[in-house]
């Protein structure tokens, strides 16, 4: 774990590194680039090859759909207490985006015209769940579990299955819990090609939603237009804000508990109580030599890791906002003054008993939140991104005579006069007929 105080010598070059811009390498970007085009051009057939490539599956002729039977045996094959677990998080899941959905308005502006919004479910959205190091159930529940709660009718979900062509039972389970209604079993940035582009076999959908490690972010980005996305969740993170009140055994277990997802998860520490951090370290040894992802863990502590003792708890904030982390948790005295300060993470947990992992698997909001500080510009999932929004615009009589005279100005300035006259129609009187010879 990179460890500095403030009077190190290196501490303010390496504070400035913790302003993260999210930018793919070029490497990253070309692969993906070829992958898109590759799909788009060869369709089903690019996707069995990367399926080989990728995941040592092989598949025949349309066979990487889970079939009906497949969801039997899975929810055969789950535990009682799975099928509990799965069903409490989506409980909340489901009130929490029951709160957080758009509702139709409308109102009289100021010319008397009625205008507002209407919300509508996407018709057919595409949410991608990792497969990889853990089968993320969780993640299939907190994607497919807010678009069965907007109402959304087609939920297709893409996840990558084993060499041996299987899906994991449980998170096959959750995802039908989650109401989803087909599932391929491809993934990677191929998968997110073949949801936007579509295939001789699959049909595209309209938003992309999930996250995923680099290539898949990257597909994700590369493919907005041709669909929209929800945002860019990649590698776990946490960033540990404390004073002298944080417990260190909480403080170590809830970083370990983000440095387990491995990969490019990022772990931090920031604290104003030198004692603290040197508590935290202690405690991060003892119970990483008992965690069963011990060499996951130590490559995170080895390479992404920091812990930071900080001047004053203002200097702690502004590092906070300038990391933008997915997942912050503050542990301090004066936690309304300081809460009120934080502007940019994903996702905020307050005190001592709240373990970030209650929200990765079941408090209610999405775990899928933005990462590599893209927090800066974007919010975490939301059930209200699972609706279409249009504008709705009506007027009366009076409403056009009061909007002309501003309707002709604009028309004027900006030189479009049929659009003056569009509006200048529709109240004129009549033009008398002209008189029979
Ligand atoms: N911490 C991950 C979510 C997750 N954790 C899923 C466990 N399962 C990203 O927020
Ligand atoms: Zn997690």
């Amino acid at each position: 774990m990179k460890t500095l105080t403030f009077r190190d010598p290196e501490y303010p070059e390496f504070v400035a590194t913790l302003n993260r811009r999210a930018i793919p390498s070029d490497e990253v970007r070309d692969t993906v680039a070829g992958i898109i085009s590759d799909v788009a051009q060869r369709g089903d057939a690019a996707l069995t090859d990367y399926a080989r490539r990728f995941d040592h599956a092989e598949f025949g002729d349309n066979d990487w759909w889970v079939t009906a039977d497949e969801f039997k045996a899975a929810e055969k094959a789950v535990t009682p207490e799975t099928k509990k677990a799965i069903k409490a998080s989506l409980k909340n899941i489901t009130e929490f985006a029951k709160r957080s959905m758009r509702k139709d308005w409308s109102y009289k502006n100021a010319e008397g015209a009625r205008v507002g919004e209407r919300f509508v479910p996407f018709d057919r959205v595409g949410v991608y769940v990792p497969g990889g190091k853990a089968p993320l159930v969780s993640t299939a529940l907190m994607t497919a579990g807010f678009a069965r709660a907007a109402k959304v009718p087609e939920v297709l979900a893409a996840t990558p299955c084993g060499p041996d062509g299987r899906v994991n039972d449980a998170l096959l389970y959750a995802l039908k819990a989650a109401g989803v209604t087909e599932v391929i079993k491809f993934g990677g940035a191929q998968a997110i090609a073949a949801m936007a582009l579509g295939t001789a076999t699959i049909r595209p959908v309209d938003r992309v939603f999930g996250p995923g490690n680099k290539f898949v972010v990257e597909a994700k980005r590369q493919l907005v237009g041709a669909v929209s996305i929800d945002l860019l969740p990649g590698p776990s993170e946490i960033l540990v804000l404390a004073d002298k009140t944080g417990d260190a055994k909480c403080i170590a277990a809830d970083l370990l508990a983000q440095a387990e997802h491995g990969g490019d998860s990022v772990i931090g520490l920031v604290t104003d109580s030198q004692d603290l951090l040197d508590k935290v370290t202690l405690q991060i040894e003892l119970q990483a030599a008992t965690l069963s992802r011990g060499d996951i863990i130590r490559e995170v502590l080895e390479k992404s890791s920091f812990a930071l003792v900080v001047k004053n708890l203002d200097e702690a904030v502004a590092i906070a906002n300038d990391f933008a982390p997915e997942h912050l948790s503050l542990v301090v005295a004066k936690e309304r003054r300081i809460l009120k300060r934080i502007r940019t993470a994903g996702a905020i947990y307050l005190g001592n008993l709240s373990p970030v992992a209650v929200g990765d698997f079941l408090a209610g909001p999405s775990h899928t939140l933005p990462t590599g500080g893209g927090g800066r510009s974007f919010s975490g999932l939301r059930a209200d991104q699972f609706q279409r929004r249009t504008s709705i615009v009506k007027l009366g009589e009076k409403a056009v005579a009061r909007s002309l005279p501003h309707a002709e100005e604009f028309a004027r300035i900006e030189g479009l006069d049929a659009h003056g006259r569009s509006v200048a129609v529709r109240i004129e009187q009549p033009a008398a007929e002209p008189a029979p010879d």
